[in-house]
C-alpha cells in the first residue's frame, strides 16, 4: 500500500531513508491488523495475557523501570522564535532540534518494521477534526493508536481528500533517557518523539497533536484545543447540559467523565462524551462547541474501584491494555485500592510483591480501552457537530484556599480564573510530584505556544459572543487539619455539578465575594452524606488574607510572560486583588 498524497509519500520516503527499517508497512487500522500485532507482541514477551476468564482480550505491558511517565524536562517546542514558545516551554532552535534528533533517528530502525498510521483526531465526517500520521516503530503503539484515535483506512482516504496532515515520528529508539526527547514544531506542524513508548511521550495523536500543535494551530483558525473533559448531564425534565472541566493530569478527569450519580441524584443521567481533551469552536448560535478528538481512554489504574467508580472499573474488564500494573497468582491484573480482596503476587516490574519494595502498581500505571466500553459512553461523541457547552469548569488540587465551587463573574474574569490555577504535581509526569504549580487551564505541559498569547487568545471569545458558557472553579481536594478531605468526591461531586446546572439555567441565588459567585451551603445538597454544616462553610468560605496572598503570587507568576501579558488580565486581577483588601479593610 502507498498513497496518493504525494507529500505523504515523499516524507514516508524521506523518514525510510533515515531510519532504515527492514520493512514498511501502512496501518489500515482493521481488527485483523490490531490482533496480528497483539499476537506479535505476545510472541515477543511485549505483552502477556492477563486472564481470559475474567478479562478478555486484556494484555498486560511492563515498560523499562525508567520510561513510565511524560517527561517534562525533555519536552521542546521548537517554533522560530523563542518568544512564541514562551517561558511556558522549553525551546530549542528548530534547526538545531531537527539536526539533533536526525543524528538520533539516523539508522535507528535497522532490524526494524516501520509503520506508518494514517489517523484523525475527532469523528471522521467532522470538519471540526484534524489529521495526522505517525510512523512509528512500535508494535504496541500501533496497537494503542488503534484504540486512541480513528486510524487507517478512512483516515488516509480523507488525508488524500484536505491534502493537509500532521507529521509525527517516532522510535522507541534505545530507552535510554539520555537520548530521549520530544519536540514539537507548530510552524511545520511536525512532531519527533524518539527513546520512550509511554503513551503521553509515543501516541503522538494525544498530547503532541491534539494539545500542543493544535493549541497552536486553534490559534491560527481561531478556536481551542483544551486538557477537558466533557461530560453530559441529563436532567430530570430530559434537559442535558454539557460541561467541560480542565484539570491537571491525574486530577480525576476520567472518574468526573464517567460519574455514578449518588442515589439522591438517581433520576439524573451522566453520559461520557470525553475524558481528557476537547476542541471547542465557537458557532454561528455564539455557543462553543466541542468535539473530543480521541476515541480511547488513557487513564491512571490505581484507585479505580467497585465503590469509587464502577462505570471505570466495568471498563477495564474486557479489551484494556494495561501498562505498570500488578498481577495476582490467577493471572488478574492488580492495582492498589483495587479492593478486590485479592492480593498481587508479582508488581509492575514482575518481580514477586513485597510491600517494602513499593507498589503493586506504578502509580502512574495506565490501561488503554476503547471508550465504547464505557457503559456510559455517549453517542454524541461521533456526532460531527460535537455538543453546545454550558459551563467551563477549572480545577486543581488543592489542600487550602480554593472552595469547593465558585462561579466567574464574567467571561473575562472565568479566563483570570483558568489562568490562575495551580495544583498538586502528579506520577504523571516524572518529577516533582506533590509541589504545588502554576497550571493554567491544566494546559502548562500542554500548550504549544507562549501563554500570554494563550490567555489573549481566550479572552478575544469575549468581544466574539454573548451565548459564551458560564466559567466555574471546583476543588474536590481541600483537607482539614488532619489532612482528611474534607469533601468524599467521586459520584458525590454530582452535588456540585447539579449547582453549576442550576446556575446555568438561572435557578439558583448565590453570594458575590471578590473571587466570584459563591454557593450558600444549603445550596449545595449534603444528604446522606457525612459533611457537616460546618465543613460546607469552611468549604465555602474564601480567606481575605490567603487571598491576597494568592492575588499577589498570580501577579509573580505574570510577570513572567512580560510583555506578551494581556492587560486585560493584569487589569481584571488588580480589580481582585483592591476588592480583597478593601473587603479585608
Ligand atoms: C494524560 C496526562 O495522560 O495528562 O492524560 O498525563
Ligand atoms: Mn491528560
Amino acid at each position: 500500500m502507498t498513497t496518493k498524497n504525494d507529500a505523504l509519500a515523499d516524507w514516508v520516503e524521506e523518514v525510510a531513508a533515515l531510519t532504515k527499517p527492514d520493512k514498511i508497512v501502512w496501518c489500515d487500522g482493521s481488527d485483523a491488523e490490531y490482533n496480528a500485532m497483539i499476537d506479535q507482541m505476545l510472541e515477543s514477551g511485549t505483552l502477556m495475557r492477563l486472564n481470559e476468564e475474567t478479562h478478555p482480550n486484556c494484555y498486560l505491558h511492563r515498560s523499562d523501570p525508567s520510561d513510565v511517565a511524560r517527561v517534562e524536562h525533555l519536552t521542546f517546542v521548537c517554533s522560530k522564535s523563542e518568544e512564541d514558545a514562551g517561558p511556558n516551554n522549553h525551546w530549542m532552535d528548530p534547526v538545531e532540534a531537527h539536526a539533533k534528533l536526525d543524528t538520533l533517528f539516523d539508522g535507528c530502525m535497522q532490524g526494524r518494521t516501520m509503520y506508518v498510521i494514517p489517523y484523525c483526531m475527532g469523528p471522521i465526517d467532522s470538519p471540526l477534526s484534524r489529521n495526522g500520521v505517525e510512523i512509528t516503530d512500535s508494535p504496541y503503539v500501533v496497537a494503542n493508536m488503534k484504540i486512541m484515535a480513528r486510524i487507517g483506512t478512512p483516515a488516509l482516504e480523507r488525508i488524500e481528500r484536505e491534502g493537509t496532515f500532521v507529521r509525527g515520528l517516532h522510535s522507541t529508539g534505545d530507552l535510554d533517557p539520555e537520548k530521549r526527547f520530544i519536540m514539537h514544531f507548530p510552524e511545520e506542524l511536525y512532531i519527533k518523539s524518539i527513546g520512550s513508548g509511554y503513551g503521553g511521550n509515543a501516541l503522538l495523536g494525544k498530547k503532541c497533536h491534539a494539545l500542543r500543535i493544535a493549541s497552536w494551530q486553534a490559534r491560527t483558525e481561531g478556536w481551542l484545543a483544551e486538557h477537558m473533559l466533557i461530560v453530559g448531564l441529563e436532567s430530570p425534565q430530559g434537559e442535558t447540559h454539557y460541561v467541560a472541566c480542565a484539570f491537571p493530569s491525574a486530577c480525576g478527569k476520567t472518574n468526573l467523565a464517567m460519574l455514578i450519580p449518588p442515589e439522591q441524584y438517581k433520576d439524573w443521567k451522566v453520559t461520557t462524551v470525553g475524558d481528557d481533551i476537547c476542541w471547542l469552536h465557537l458557532r454561528e448560535d455564539g455557543r462553543l462547541w466541542a468535539i473530543n478528538p480521541e476515541s480511547g481512554y488513557f487513564g491512571v489504574v490505581p484507585g479505580t474501584n467497585e465503590w469509587s467508580n464502577k462505570n471505570a472499573y466495568d471498563t477495564l474488564k474486557s479489551d484494556a491494555i494495561f501498562t505498570n500494573v500488578g498481577v495476582t497468582a490467577g493471572n488478574e491484573p492488580w492495582w492498589e485500592e483495587k479492593d478486590d480482596g485479592k492480593e498481587p503476587a508479582l508488581d509492575w516490574k514482575g518481580n514477586a510483591y513485597d510491600p517494602e519494595v513499593g507498589p503493586a502498581a506504578h502509580p502512574n500505571s495506565r490501561f488503554t480501552v476503547p471508550a465504547k466500553n464505557n457503559p456510559v459512553y455517549s453517542r454524541m461523541s461521533e456526532h460531527p457537530d460535537g455538543v453546545p457547552i454550558s459551563a467551563l469548569v477549572f480545577g486543581g488540587r488543592r489542600k487550602e484556599l480554593a472552595p469547593l465551587v465558585y462561579e466567574a463573574k464574567d467571561w473575562t474574569h472565568g479566563v483570570l480564573v483558568g489562568a490562575s490555577c495551580a495544583s498538586e504535581m502528579t506520577a504523571a509526569a516524572i518529577g516533582g510530584a506533590g509541589q504545588i504549580r502554576r497550571d493554567p487551564m491544566a494546559m502548562k505541559p500542554f500548550c504549544g505556544y507562549n501563554f500570554g498569547d494563550y490567555f489573549a487568545h481566550w479572552l478575544s471569545f469575549g468581544s466574539k459572543s454573548d451565548k459564551l458558557p458560564k466559567i466555574f472553579h471546583v476543588n474536590w481536594f481541600r483537607r482539614d487539619k488532619d489532612g482528611k478531605f474534607m469533601w468524599p468526591g467521586f459520584g458525590e461531586n454530582m452535588r456540585v455539578l447539579a449547582w453549576v446546572v442550576d446556575r446555568c439555567e438561572g435557578k439558583v441565588e448565590a453570594r458575590e465575594t471578590p473571587i466570584g459567585f459563591l454557593p450558600n451551603p444549603e445550596d449545595i445538597n449534603t444528604d446522606g452524606i457525612d459533611v457537616s454544616m460546618e465543613t460546607m462553610q469552611e468549604l465555602l468560605s474564601v480567606d481575605l488574607a490567603k487571598w491576597e496572598q494568592e492575588a499577589s503570587d498570580i501577579n509573580k507568576y505574570f510577570a513572567e510572560f512580560g510583555e506578551r501579558m494581556p492587560e486585560t488580565m493584569l487589569s481584571e486581577l488588580s480589580k481582585i486583588s483592591s476588592a480583597l483588601q478593601s473587603k479585608a479593610a
